[in-house]
């Protein structure tokens, strides 16, 4: 047996236990599920892509495209396959678009053949794609919305200075893609979220104003403001509906998640908060509704996080991160919610509109001071007395 055989044989042998594995659910905190494995990590990624299965041009069998992580995907359900929209990034440290599909939302995720050509916009290529929300919009087209990174051509001696917008794309099959311009707007834009539906005939952003391409600065929070035509997207005034706060989990930046979920009690919001402590920025997941009828209204405010990393999700190329832009909810109610961990790996956790809504109207909002969060406490204490006698 050759080199090339025998490692040939060994890489795609691996590849096939990985992608046929099967998730365990682990009990947890009754609020969701989640899973002993991760849906998606670098190495599902197919050896095709990265390996030239030429024997005279690749006698050693070596990678020659390698691939360093899979994470914030963008998630939707079509033809009765759970489909996430990966950001895969390369060790190039370019991040590009891919399909994978999975027959239950919770294992045997496998990409498609090839990753998404996003095709680009004429005189402004864009350095980086990432972190797209899909929405099937009342309008009939799947649009993604995603950042759109470029370098920042104002600062030419700073090699880091890059600028954020919110680039928009179409499709009707997730194959075939229709770039459209970029969101115009005054400010950075990096977490821009399409509501699924027409609010006063107008498309309808969840937007996040930023100063800079790290740094909030000014921008309050999560805003909202609405837009003509999404072929030519011009942002109208934004407002804050979701603001950032001291102490809290989100006093540093906020950034809505997924498009909301309609529940019978209103929209369910994902998203994410950050915090800065003395190891960087920990990210955490976070929810709250907002009203059927007017959805920059919020209604329910959870105090805390909803999740925070827990055990290897803690490790990966940016520690103490979790992240979603994707979930999906199943006619029968029930929702899977795919977060990355660590900038590195997705993994799902499992939950139900019912016990999602629960958690939003009977979590004890953040009372802002430590006598409020202990004053919390008491009353539940207070409610349980009498079932502990
Ligand atoms: O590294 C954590 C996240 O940082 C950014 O998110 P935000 O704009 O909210 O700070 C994004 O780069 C995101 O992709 C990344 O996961």
């Amino acid at each position: 047996m050759t080199t090339f055989e025998r490692r040939k044989a060994l890489i795609e042998t691996r590849y096939e236990e990985l992608v046929t594995r099967a998730n365990i659910p682990l009990e947890g905190n009754g609020i969701y599920t989640r899973y002993a494995h991760p849906v998606i990590t670098a190495d599902m990624v197919p050896p095709f892509w990265k390996y030239d299965y030429d024997p005279e041009r690749n006698p050693y069998f070596m990678e020659r495209i390698g691939v360093n992580a899979t994470l914030n995907s963008g998630a939707m359900k079509i033809d009765g396959k759970y489909v996430l929209v990966v950001r895969v990034e390369g060790m190039d440290r370019k991040s590009f678009f891919a399909v994978a599909e999975s027959p239950n939302g919770i294992d045997n995720f496998r990409f498609r053949e090839r990753p998404i050509t996003m095709p680009d916009i004429d005189g402004n290529p864009t350095t980086n794609i990432y972190d797209m929300r899909l929405t099937q919009h009342e309008d009939g087209w799947i649009y993604g919305l995603f950042c759109a990174e470029r370098h920042d051509d104002a600062h030419p001696g700073d090699l880091s200075a890059a600028t954020a917008a919110c680039g928009i794309a179409r499709t009707k099959d997730l194959v075939t893609w229709e770039r459209l311009p970029d969101l115009k707007c005054t400010s950075q834009q990096r977490n821009v979220v399409l509501h699924p539906e027409f609010v006063d005939s107008k498309y309808a952003l969840y937007t996040r104003p930023q100063d800079g391409f790290i740094d909030t600065g000014s921008g309050g929070g999560i805003g909202w403001g609405l837009v003509d035509d999404m072929t030519n997207a011009v942002l109208g005034p934004e407002t804050i509906i979701d603001p950032r706060y001291y102490h809290t989990i989100k006093e540093v930046k906020n950034g809505e998640g997924p498009h909301p979920i309609k529940t019978p009690k209103g929209w369910l919001h994902l998203a994410h908060g950050v915090r800065a402590c003395a190891s960087g920025l920990r990210y955490v997941l976070y929810m709250y509704m907002t009203s059927l009828e007017k959805p920059w209204e919020k209604i329910a405010s959870p105090g805390g996080y909803f999740m925070a990393p827990v055990g290897e999700e803690y490790i990966g190329d940016v520690m103490n991160v979790v992240f979603s832009n994707g979930w999906i909810a199943d006619e029968d109610g029930k929702v899977f919610i795919y977060y990355a961990s660590s900038d590195t790996r997705m993994h799902v956790a499992t939950s139900t509109i019912d016990q999602l809504v629960d958690y939003c109207f009977n979590t004890p909002q953040d009372g802002l001071f430590t006598g409020k969060s202990v004053e919390a406490i008491n009353r539940l204490i207070d409610g349980n007395l009498p079932f502990l006698k």
